[in-house]
C-alpha cells in the first residue's frame, strides 16, 4: 500500500525569522523556538516578546487595558465558532477524486462525463444527522454523504444520505421531523437520539416516515464505517444532453469496500470506547494509503418508465429497487488525501443541492425544490457572508468571473472599471458576457395547472414499499429491525405513541408488528393505523437492499484486535500478522500494558492499545496469542473477560493459542466454544483463521434456537 502525502498546506503560521527565546519576568525560559523556526507575532506582525504573561500595573496589580497583544489574543479565541450544522453537525470529509469510465454524452452534457478516465477534484463530508459537532459517531441514525465535484464547468454538489428514500415528502415538514429528533427543547436532552417520545411522536402521526423507519431501524443506520456504507441522491434528478432531451435519473455511490454495519450493542459501546470511531477511520485509512472508492451508479430513465412505475418517482419516500432498473456504474470516487484543516475544510464546506451544472438539471420533486431554498440560506447564517464562496473549499476550480462584489470577508476583488453588464467598456475591461453555447440552460419543462396547497395523490402510499424493504432483509437483519423498534419505543414514555406506531406497523406487516408489541409487552396488538389507499403485496422482493445478502468480495480494510502478553509465540503472532498483511487487512496489539510485550523469542513488540483501551468492539476479528503465564494472568483481568466475552456475544471469529484457554475456563467460554473459535496452532492455521474471518462474523452464533 502505498504512502499518501500531502501537498504543503497553502497557508501556514510561519514566517521565516531569527530563533528567540522567551524569558518571562523572572528569567524563567519558557519556550526555545526552534532554530530558524518562526517568530510569534500579533495579527499586525508585531513580534511578541511574552506569551506568558499579561501587561500589569505593579507585580500584583490590575491588568493594563492598553496591552493590544492580550486584547487581540482573548478578543481573536472568543470568537473562534461559527454555528454549527443545524442538522449534519457532526461530519468529516476528505478530498479526492472522481474519474469517469466512458463518455456520457447521449444522455448528458454535463462536462465531467464526457471524456473516459478524466479526473474531477472532489471534497466529501459524511455526517450523522441529529446529534451536535460533538456526539458520538456510532449514534443510530441516517448517514449524510455530501460530495462536491469541482468540474470544468463548476461546482456540482450532489447532497445525500446513506439510505436512499426520507422521511417526508414535502419540505415544509423538515422542520418539525428535526425538531422532533433534537433533544427535546425543555430538556435539551436526549443527545443524539431517536429513542424518546418527540420523535415517535412525530413519526406515528407522519405515516409516510414508516418506508424511511425500516432503514434506520435497520443495520444502515450504524455502519462499522463511512467507507462501508452506500450513499444515494434520493431525489430523481434529470440528465440532459446537448439536443437538449432529458432522462431521469438516480445516483448510487456502492462502496467498493462493500457493506458492513456493528451490533447494536457494538454501537452502544464503541460511543463509550471511541466517539470518533468512524471520523478515526476515514483518517487512518487514507494516511496509510488504504483509499476508499465507491463506484457512481445511475439508474436512468424515460417518461414512460416513470408513467409505468408502481410509484411517483418525485416522492422522496420512495425507491426503484435495481432488480426492477438495473444500476449503471459510470465512474468511481476515490478519497486519497486528508484535509490539512479540519476548520478550514469539513467545517466550513458549504454544499448546496442547487449546486448543478449544465447537463444536469432538477425535478418537481417537492423535498428537493424545498432544499433548494435551504442551503444557500443555511451558508449565509453559518458562515456569515455571502463571501461563502470565495472560501478555498468552496470556490470552483475552473475560472470564474461575474459582476457580483463586495460584502463582508470579500477575498476575490476585481479591478476595472466595470462592475454591470451590459457596458461599453473596451478590451479587457469590460468584464465577463454569456456563454449561449456553453452556459447552463434548465430543462424547459411544461408546467400547467392551478396552485392548491396539497400533496399528490400519488404519494399517497406510505406502506408497500416498507414492506418490501422488511421482506427483502435476511432473517438476522429482520430481527435487528425488530429489536431497534423495541429499544426505541421501550425509550419512549407515552404508551399511546408505542401502541399508534405498532398500529402503523400493522401496515407494514402484522409479523412484525407481533414481534415488535411481545417485544414491547403488550397484550393485545392495537388496530391497524387506517391507509388512504390500498397496500400493494405483490412488490417482488429486492435483494439488493440487503447488507447481508451482498457481502464484501475481501477482507480489505477490516482490522484485526490481537491481544498478547509476554512470553506469547513470535512465530505464531507473526505468521498471523502476515496473514492479515496479506489480506489486505490490519490489525493492533493489545497488550496488559502500553510498553507492550517481549516475545518467547525475547523481541519486543509495542502495543497499541492497553488492555481496557482497546475493547474487542474496536475490531473486526480478535486474536489472543498468549503465553502458559500470560493467559492465566488475563484469566484475572475484567477487561480481558470483557475482550473474549464481547467477541463471543458480537459473534466475532476468535483465534487463539493454547495459552488462551486459561481466559476461556474464567469466562465460561470454553463450554460455548463453537466454530466460530480457531485455534492458531499449526503452520497453516494463521492464514485459515484469515480466511474465515472474510465471513465477518460468525452469524450461526447470533441467531436465535428455533423456537426461542
Ligand atoms: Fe439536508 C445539511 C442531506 C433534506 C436542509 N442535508 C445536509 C447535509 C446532508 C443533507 C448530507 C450535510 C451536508 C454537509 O456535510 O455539510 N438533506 C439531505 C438529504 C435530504 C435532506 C439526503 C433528503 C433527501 N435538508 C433536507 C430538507 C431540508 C434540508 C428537506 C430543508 C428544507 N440540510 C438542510 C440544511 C443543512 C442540511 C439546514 C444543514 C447544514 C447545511 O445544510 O449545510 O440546509
Amino acid at each position: 500500500m502505498a504512502a499518501s502525502r500531502k501537498p504543503a498546506s497553502p497557508s501556514t503560521r510561519a514566517q521565516s525569522n531569527a530563533p528567540k527565546e522567551q524569558t518571562g519576568e523572572g528569567g524563567e525560559l519558557h519556550q526555545l523556538a526552534a532554530p530558524g523556526g518562526p517568530v510569534l507575532t500579533t495579527q499586525q506582525g508585531v513580534p511578541v516578546s511574552d506569551d506568558q504573561n499579561s501587561l500589569r500595573i505593579g507585580e500584583r496589580g490590575p491588568l493594563a487595558m492598553e496591552d493590544a497583544h492580550f486584547r487581540e489574543k482573548i478578543f481573536h479565541f472568543d470568537h473562534e465558532r461559527i454555528p454549527e450544522r443545524v442538522v449534519h453537525a457532526r461530519g468529516y470529509g476528505a478530498h479526492g477524486y472522481f474519474e469517469n469510465y466512458a463518455p456520457l454524452t447521449d444522455i448528458t452534457s454535463a462536462d465531467i462525463f464526457q471524456r473516459a478516465g478524466e479526473r474531477t477534484p472532489a471534497f466529501v463530508r459524511f455526517s450523522t444527522v441529529a446529534g451536535s459537532k460533538g456526539s458520538s459517531d456510532l449514534a443510530r441514525d441516517v448517514r449524510g454523504f455530501a460530495v462536491k465535484l469541482y468540474t470544468k464547468e463548476g461546482n456540482w454538489d450532489i447532497v445525500g444520505n446513506n439510505i436512499p428514500v426520507f422521511f417526508i415528502q414535502d419540505a415544509i415538514k423538515f422542520p418539525d421531523v428535526i425538531h422532533s429528533v433534537k433533544p427535546e427543547p425543555d430538556r435539551e436532552f436526549p443527545q443524539a437520539q431517536s429513542a424518546h417520545d418527540n420523535f415517535w411522536d412525530f413519526v406515528s402521526l407522519t405515516p409516510e416516515s414508516t418506508h424511511m423507519l425500516m432503514w434506520v431501524m435497520s443495520d444502515r443506520a450504524i455502519p462499522r464505517s463511512f467507507r462501508f456504507m452506500e450513499g444515494f441522491g434520493v431525489h430523481t434528478f434529470r440528465f440532459v444532453n446537448d439536443r437538449g432531451e432529458s432522462h431521469f435519473v438516480k445516483f448510487h455511490w456502492k462502496p467498493k469496500q462493500g457493506m458492513q454495519s456493528v451490533l447494536w450493542d457494538e454501537a452502544v459501546k464503541i460511543n463509550g470506547a471511541d466517539p470518533d470511531f468512524h471520523r478515526r477511520d476515514l483518517w487512518n485509512s487514507i494516511e496509510q494509503g488504504d483509499f476508499p472508492e465507491w463506484e457512481l451508479g445511475v439508474q436512468v430513465f424515460d417518461d414512460a418508465f416513470a408513467d409505468s412505475f408502481d410509484f411517483d418517482v418525485l416522492d422522496p419516500t420512495k425507491l426503484i429497487p435495481e432488480e426492477v432498473l438495473p444500476i449503471t456504474r459510470i465512474g468511481r470516487l476515490v478519497l486519497d488525501r486528508t484535509v490539512d484543516n479540519f476548520f478550514a475544510e469539513t467545517e466550513q464546506v458549504a454544499f448546496c443541492t442547487q449546486n448543478i451544472v449544465r447537463g444536469v438539471d432538477f425535478t418537481n420533486d417537492p423535498l428537493l425544490q424545498g432544499r433548494n431554498f435551504s442551503y444557500l440560506d443555511t451558508q449565509l447564517k453559518r458562515l456569515g457572508s455571502p463571501n461563502f464562496t470565495h472560501l478555498p473549499v468552496n470556490a470552483p476550480k475552473c475560472p470564474f468571473a461575474n459582476f457580483q462584489q463586495d460584502g463582508h470577508m470579500a477575498l476575490v476583488n476585481p479591478v476595472g472599471r466595470a462592475n454591470y453588464e451590459p457596458n461599453s467598456w473596451p478590451g479587457d475591461q469590460r468584464g465577463p458576457r454569456e456563454d449561449p453555447a456553453r452556459g447552463f440552460q434548465s430543462f424547459p419543462a411544461e408546467e400547467v395547472g392551478a396552485k392548491p396547497r396539497l400533496r399528490a395523490s400519488s404519494f399517497a402510499d406510505h406502506y408497500s414499499q416498507a414492506r418490501m424493504f422488511f421482506r427483502s432483509q435476511q432473517p438476522i437483519e429482520q430481527q435487528h429491525i425488530v429489536e431497534a423498534f423495541v429499544f426505541e419505543l421501550s425509550k419512549v414514555e407515552s404508551p399511546a405513541i408505542r401502541e399508534r406506531m405498532v398500529g402503523n406497523l400493522r401496515n407494514v406487516g402484522d409479523d412484525v408488528a407481533q414481534l415488535v408489541a411481545d417485544g414491547l409487552g403488550m397484550t393485545t396488538l392495537p388496530p391497524a393505523s387506517p391507509t388512504t389507499v390500498e397496500i400493494n403485496d405483490s412488490l417482488a422482493e429486492s435483494p439488493a437492499l440487503s447488507i447481508l445478502a451482498n457481502p464484501p468480495e475481501s477482507l480489505a480494510g477490516r482490522k484485526f484486535g490481537i491481544l498478547v502478553t509476554d512470553g506469547a509465540s513470535a512465530a505464531q503472532l507473526n505468521a498471523l500478522t502476515a496473514a492479515i498483511h496479506d489480506a489486505g487487512a490490519i490489525f493492533e496489539l493489545i497488550a496488559p500494558k502500553i510498553g507492550g510485550a517481549t516475545l518467547d523469542d525475547a523481541t519486543q513488540v509495542a502495543a497499541t492499545q492497553k488492555l481496557g483501551g482497546g475493547p474487542s468492539v474496536l475490531y473486526d476479528a480478535v486474536a489472543i496469542i498468549a503465553s502458559k503465564l500470560g493467559g492465566q494472568q488475563l484469566a484475572a483481568q475484567p477487561a480481558a473477560k470483557d475482550f473474549v466475552n464481547d467477541a463471543h456475544a458480537h459473534g466475532k471469529f476468535i483465534g487463539y493459542t493454547p495459552g488462551a484457554q486459561p481466559l476461556f475456563d474464567a469466562t465460561g467460554l470454553t463450554a460455548l466454544m463453537d466454530a466460530g473459535y480457531v485455534s492458531l496452532g499449526g503452520k497453516a492455521a494463521p492464514k485459515s483463521f484469515v480466511r474465515t474471518c472474510a465471513a465477518l462474523r460468525f452469524w450461526a452464533r447470533l441467531v436465535p434456537p428455533a423456537g426461542a
